[in-house]
């Protein structure tokens, strides 16, 4: 794909569902007791690997547009899969799926593309092993393809290393499978809470009490109506955008604001962005609010610690903007983008170096020196990974000569109308 350079962006964009909340919104649906609505629901490749997975577990899901149904008979109601469960490009599915398995009667087994097989398990299955669950898989149960014998669990108190809401979210999944017991996860830093926030949502109680978050056994999930707000993930990529891109003015309609999830808002401030958050009065269990972002003088900035899980996924679009902020911005305490679609320190910091930035990989992230007139006119590659791809896309609005994109497909995981939104706005 031959991307244009060097054009302005001005409008207005909606925002497509949150792919996390999406996810959770078919799984819990699938193992709660009666009917589950869910509005704006993401129909990237991603969340279409859940909705295939549960459907072949016996799940009753109807899509229509951004509408979807789940009927759901409780855990029990779900049965043995005839053939592999396939996750496609989704750690989330993948994981949390492991969750939800390790506490049924049946055996599975998983599997997904070449991107999740290189992807670590062991962080899911050894915890879930602790609670009594028999999985096996490559290099004792660390990559897929998987096989799960699901059975009688007990409750663990567990502290992760990681701050990873897809460990969390897999134990205390399997957690609502025990026998009445308490089962504990304890964090270093606060991960996205969105599968908290949504088991109370189904009706659960959950506890949470600093890092830790605590659910008891034997609770039974009652359908719930869920309405998806945009993802902020995705939202990013034109925030950066507005904010880096000259002659740019953007308002993005209906983002999720969840706290553990909007560090990118915190990043754009400290850089100097002109932003403006307007809050939607909602008692909605996520908060949403409209995002007005317009092309500003930025500056470097440190992004550390307890901020890195706010924004993990940001990080892509972050390294691209900071080229076009004066002075360093420094990337820490991130080694977390090595595990992900691809090894995101490496391959965000080749490919932008193809383009004529000054950035260097560390060993738990990035240094950037700006500004830096962006040349292109060389060909760049997603490698699989759609937070490249739509990173890659964008960097075509700032530089000199058009970029050829390789892999543009791999975009369609989470943000399938990336292209023609883009395209709207571009002046
Ligand atoms: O689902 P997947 O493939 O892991 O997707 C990514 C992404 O960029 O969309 C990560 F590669 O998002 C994760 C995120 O990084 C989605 C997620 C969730 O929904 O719980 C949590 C984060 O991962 P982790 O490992 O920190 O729990």
């Amino acid at each position: 794909m031959i991307l244009q350079s060097g054009r302005g962006l001005q409008g207005e964009i909606s925002i497509p569902g949150d792919k996390s909340i999406s996810h959770r919104a078919v799984m819990f649906g699938s193992i709660a007791e009666g009917k589950t609505e869910i509005s704006n629901f993401l129909n990237g490749a991603d969340c279409l690997s859940t909705i295939s997975c549960f459907r072949k577990m016996g799940a009753d899901i109807e899509i229509n547009g951004t509408n979807v149904s789940v009927s759901g008979s409780g855990i029990n109601g779900l049965k043995e899969p005839e053939s592999f469960l396939d996750t496609g490009n989704s750690g989330t599915t993948t994981r949390l799926i492991l969750g939800l398995l390790a506490g049924t009667s049946f055996h599975t087994c998983l599997t997904g593309d070449e991107s999740i097989a290189k992807r670590p398990m062991k962080r899911v299955t050894e915890p879930l092993k602790q609670m009594g669950a028999a999985i096996d898989g490559r290099a004792g149960g660390n990559f897929t393809p998987l096989s799960v014998r699901g059975g009688t669990l007990k409750g663990i108190d567990f502290e992760s290393k990681v701050a990873s809401a897809q460990v969390k979210s897999a134990i205390l999944l399997a957690g609502l499978s025990t026998d009445g017991e308490w089962t504990k996860v304890t964090e270093p830093h606060k991960s996205r809470d969105h599968t908290e926030r949504m088991l109370k949502s189904f009706g659960a109680e959950v506890i949470e009490e600093g890092l830790t978050v605590s659910v008891k056994g034997g609770q039974t999930l009652k359908g719930a109506n869920i309405e998806v707000p945009g993802d902020i993930s995705s939202a990013a990529f034109f925030l950066a955008a507005g904010a880096s891109v000259p002659d740019s003015r953007l308002l993005l309609k209906r983002v999720g604001t969840n706290p553990t999830r909007d560090g990118i808002l915190d990043v754009l401030k400290n850089m100097g962005a002109s932003l403006k958050v307007t809050e939607h009065k909602t008692d909605s269990y996520e908060p949403i609010a409209d995002l007005e972002i317009e092309t500003s003088r930025l500056k470097g900035t440190v992004i550390e610690g307890n901020l890195i899980p706010k924004l993990i996924d940001e990080i892509p679009i972050i390294a691209l903007m900071a080229t076009q902020a004066e002075g360093k911005t420094v990337i820490k305490d991130a080694e977390e983008l090595k595990v992900k679609e691809t090894n995101r320190i490496d391959t965000v910091v080749n490919e932008l170096k193809k383009i004529g930035a000054d950035i260097e990989a560390t060993d738990d992230g990035m240094i950037i020196h700006g500004k830096t007139k962006l040349k292109g006119g060389v060909k760049v590659s997603s490698h699989g990974d759609h937070r490249i791809g739509m990173m890659l896309a964008i960097a075509s609005c700032l530089t000199e000569n058009p970029l050829e994109l390789e892999g543009s497909e791999a975009i369609n995981v989470s943000y399938p109308g990336f292209f023609s939104d883009l395209d709207r706005v571009q002046q």
